[in-house]
């Protein structure tokens, strides 16, 4: 009898699968699209890592499930092959990323192709082919004409590290995502894309599309809204000040004020002092304000220092008090104005009125310095509203609040807002996304400046930051490079090391940089700063049907038959970057007319992240897996099924080296199935049941993606094939549902049971839902409505049992902490809701 030998087998099938384009949808004529995407991957030169093996896998039978379910599934792959990434191993390995790249794509697909994915391979995408980067600076083009794309002045995040300043969505607790570098705050000239025009939008779409709950959330987080409003707190005591203004928007009659941004204009009572971030107190001293030296040195320090506090979020708050006095447009009241870097300059108004007696950090900041807190919401179980042990943040009924007394807060918001010249006002936390890099490895951003004749019309008819702006403090007119003339290539830099003067490696360049102004002839410059590495891969999904089309960036009628995505899985690390990006960029090209949907992705399921014995798999822990390696011991079948009988997708796994070999054991026992199959099939109807089970379980459980489980109930009913006389169909079924986790072994295996079809080409079988049932069922508990546990039960337990078992249940015992509930509701073999 043969033995189970992968190498040979997937090798033959490899292939010939490749020979025939096996994979290959037909973009054209397809009947029933599917787009099932999964995030391409940076090709890093140390190859393919087990962590994306995982991800892919795991779409990659989603894509032959639909297959089978009759989907032409396009299921493409690209490399994302611009950034940092590729950069900095170039640098360490000392070649350029050009050259690199050609390598390490190369090792990639090799890789991947082992990996048994079924790719289209035809529509590769590759984002430093000047064919697909002249569509990025095109994209940036089309913002740019809509007023989307501008050039400004703003205090922005800078790497050291990466020696480029980074987007907001970059920085991690004050750290660059990519090298873990505390990130300091720089004041640059940068190119900015306008995604906060699309802030509510981003944030109402989020009910109309399914997508993990916990990505959602994090977007919902990230845009941030929050509705308040507006005060303006004149100002005293600022003599010294010139004519100039303070504040937000400056002067009015004369008088200085500072503005703040409050949530809670119910409070506005219980202001005790207001505080200004270190940034604004800046700008007043740019603006004449006269202060003493110990203000002006904690301004200067705590601006320094910015990037530190912002790296431990624990540190205790510290100000200064700047001797000038706000006084309460309500109340008339007069209080000290302090100034702290607990207040951030980009949020707001860069200034907030303190109610200590009703928020955390003012509270905190009040007892430091032993400035007054004084309660004006009353909890509605307390007798007094005096905060002793903490901040009050909740709602209530206002008491010292002058004829705003006994009013609930929640009412008292707007009445007060309008009682003190309040202007309402939705604010977000979402900031533009910053897209100019001072490295080399990307598209060079298509723009012009002359500082020739044309910036005085520039000037007078344009706006600062579109039509014209400020370099090295020369000011120059904005001219974007024609479509015609895209792309604009990336020079091959000798040097394409980063500078860390702020410029980018492409400023050396005078071939590059020095060209004839399109508008006026002269001499002109181009930007040097290249595009971020999101604005790539904001897009790519959109290009993949249209690979072949070379006047336009994407087909109107291939966009139309495959897109939106129908299913997307990938990081949720990419949460609020990519996923972000490819949503506003999306948003924009509808509104251009250019597409017909404004949602890329109408499916996006996050996979949990793999881990090895508890920890994550990195090389400082030097506990890399080489999936190379695998493929060669085991076959990648094996390493297939394996990752996803780790637990199910979304959760991530942990991996063990010994757990490999019981996957491949059983695979190895499907093989010997076939072998044997001569002796033992039958014709018997004995493992119908059985049968039918494993359909139901396994269709159910890759549509969920617990893969794992579909795994586990393949397992037992081989178990059970062994131990039972069975037919031939029982083991077609099982290699049918087995085709999607092992596409080599199940093809082989079905062909030395029929010759002349392939597995993969089969249609999923359907299950008969009378046999399928289960004498086990799985029973939710709600508590208050939402689901709190679940109950394994026999078919047709009682009513009074199912109570009793919910009560008991730990998850939901824990949740009630010994509350008695009002009511419970058992429904046979449905549900148990109980009420407390
Ligand atoms: C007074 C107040 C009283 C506040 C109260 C809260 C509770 P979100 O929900 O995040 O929008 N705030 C405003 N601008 C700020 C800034 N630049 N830096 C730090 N904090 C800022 O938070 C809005 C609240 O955060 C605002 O409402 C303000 O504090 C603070 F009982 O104003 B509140």
């Amino acid at each position: 009898m043969k033995s189970y030998n992968p190498i040979k087998i997937e090798s033959k099938w490899r292939k010939r699968w490749l020979a025939e384009n096996r994979w290959q949808v037909d973009i054209k004529n397809a009947k029933n699209p599917y787009f099932n995407l999964m995030m391409f991957p940076y090709p890093s030169a140390e190859g393919l890592h087990i962590g994306n093996l995982y991800a892919f896998t795991g779409s990659d039978i989603h894509g032959r499930y639909m297959r089978m379910r009759g989907y032409d599934v396009f299921e493409p792959i690209g490399f994302d092959a611009f950034g940092i990434h590729s950069e900095n191993f170039a640098i360490k390995k000392g070649v350029h990323p050009r050259d690199l790249i050609q390598t390490s794509t190369a090792n990639f697909r090799r890789q991947l192709e082992n990996a048994g994915q079924m790719y289209s391979w035809d529509n590769l995408v590759d984002t430093t082919d000047p064919a697909y980067y002249r569509w990025t600076q095109w994209l940036f083009l089309q913002l740019y004409k809509t007023g989307l794309a501008y050039h400004k002045e703003a205090p922005v995040q800078w790497c050291p590290g990466c020696q480029t300043v980074l987007a907001n969505e970059q920085v991690i607790q004050g750290r660059c995502e990519r090298c873990d570098s505390v990130v300091e705050t720089r004041k640059l000239r940068q190119w900015f894309l306008k995604i906060t025009d699309y802030a509510e939008r981003l944030l109402e779409n989020l009910d109309k599309i399914d997508w993990s709950e916990r990505t959602r959330a994090a977007q919902r987080n990230w845009i941030g809204k929050s509705e308040g409003a507006l005060f303006k707190f004149p100002l005293s005591n600022i003599e010294g000040s010139t004519s100039a203004s303070l504040g937000r928007d400056g002067q009015e009659d004369g008088k200085h004020f500072v503005e703040v941004f409050t949530t809670r204009p119910d409070t506005l009572y219980g202001v005790t002092f207001i505080v200004a971030s270190p940034e604004l107190a800046h700008e007043w001293l740019d603006m004449g304000w006269q202060t003493t030296d110990e203000v002006k040195k904690y301004i200067d320090k705590a601006i320094k220092g910015r990037s530190l506090q912002a790296e431990n979020q624990n540190t205790e708050k510290d100000g200064v008090d700047s001797g000038v006095f706000a006084t309460n447009p309500a109340s008339g009241e007069k209080v000290p104005v302090w100034i702290s870097d607990y207040v951030l300059a980009e949020y707001g108004t860069g200034a907030i009125m303190a109610v200590p007696a009703h928020d955390e950090r003012d509270f905190e900041f009040a007892v430091k310095y032993g400035l007054p807190i004084r309660p004006v919401i009353l909890p509605p179980d307390k007798e007094t509203g005096e905060a002793t042990k903490g901040a009050y943040t909740g709602e209530g009924v206002l008491v010292n609040s002058g004829k705003f007394d006994d009013t609930e807060s929640e009412k008292a918001r707007e009445k007060i807002a309008e009682e003190a010249g309040g202007e309402m006002r939705v604010q977000y936390h979402l900031r533009d996304w910053l897209i100019s890099r001072q490295r080399y490895w990307g598209p060079p951003i298509p723009i012009i400046y002359c500082a020739g004749e044309c910036l005085e019309k520039a000037k007078k008819k344009g706006e600062e930051g579109i039509d014209w702006t400020i370099i090295n403090g020369e000011e120059v007119a904005i001219h974007p490079v024609s479509e015609e003339n895209l792309p604009v290539e990336l020079p091959y830099l000798e040097d394409f090391r980063p500078k860390g003067t702020g410029k980018a490696p492409l400023e050396a360049d005078s071939a590059f940089v020095e060209v004839a102004c399109p508008e006026c002839g002269g001499a002109a410059r181009r930007e040097t700063d290249v595009s971020d590495t999101f604005l790539d891969s904001s897009w790519y999904f959109l290009r993949y049907p249209s690979t072949d089309v070379h006047d336009k960036p994407f087909d109107k009628l291939r966009t139309r038959t495959w897109l939106p995505v129908d299913m997307y899985i990938g990081g949720q690390e990419h949460a609020v970057l990519h996923l972000m990006y490819a949503r506003f960029i999306t948003m924009f090209l509808h509104d251009q007319k250019l597409i017909d949907f404004e949602e890329p992705f109408d499916k996006f399921r996050a996979h949990g992240l793999l881990i090895k014995d508890g920890a994550k798999i990195s090389k400082s822990k030097g506990n890399v897996i080489n999936p190379d390696n695998l493929f060669e011991a085991f076959g990648a079948d094996t390493v297939r099924t394996y990752l996803m009988f780790l637990s199910p997708l979304e959760q991530g796994g942990d991996w063990r080296d010994e757990g490999i070999r019981g996957v491949h054991r059983f695979l190895g026992r499907v093989f010997g199935l076939v072998q044997d199959s001569e002796q033992k099939t039958v014709n018997s109807k004995q493992l119908e049941q059985a049968r039918h089970q494993m359909i139901k379980k396994v269709t159910e459980d890759i549509e969920r993606l617990h893969y794992n489980t579909a795994i586990a109930a393949m397992m037992t009913f081989v178990n059970t094939l062994y131990d039972n006389e069975h037919s031939e169909e029982d083991i077609r079924t099982l290699l049918v549902l087995l085709a999607p986790f092992a596409p080599y072994i199940t093809e082989e295996l079905w062909s030395q049971l029929s010759t002349d079809s392939s597995i993969h080409d089969q249609k999923w079988p359907e299950f008969d839902e009378e046999l399928a049932r289960e004498d086990t069922i799985t029973i939710p508990v709600q508590v208050n409505g939402k689901v709190k546990a679940e109950l394994e039960v026999e078919r047709g337990t009682s009513k009074d049992k199912l109570e009793k078992m919910a009560l008991e249940n730990e998850k939901v015992a824990a949740f009630l902490e010994g509350r008695e509930p009002k009511k419970i509701i058992a429904i046979q073999d449905k549900i148990v809701n109980i009420v407390v």
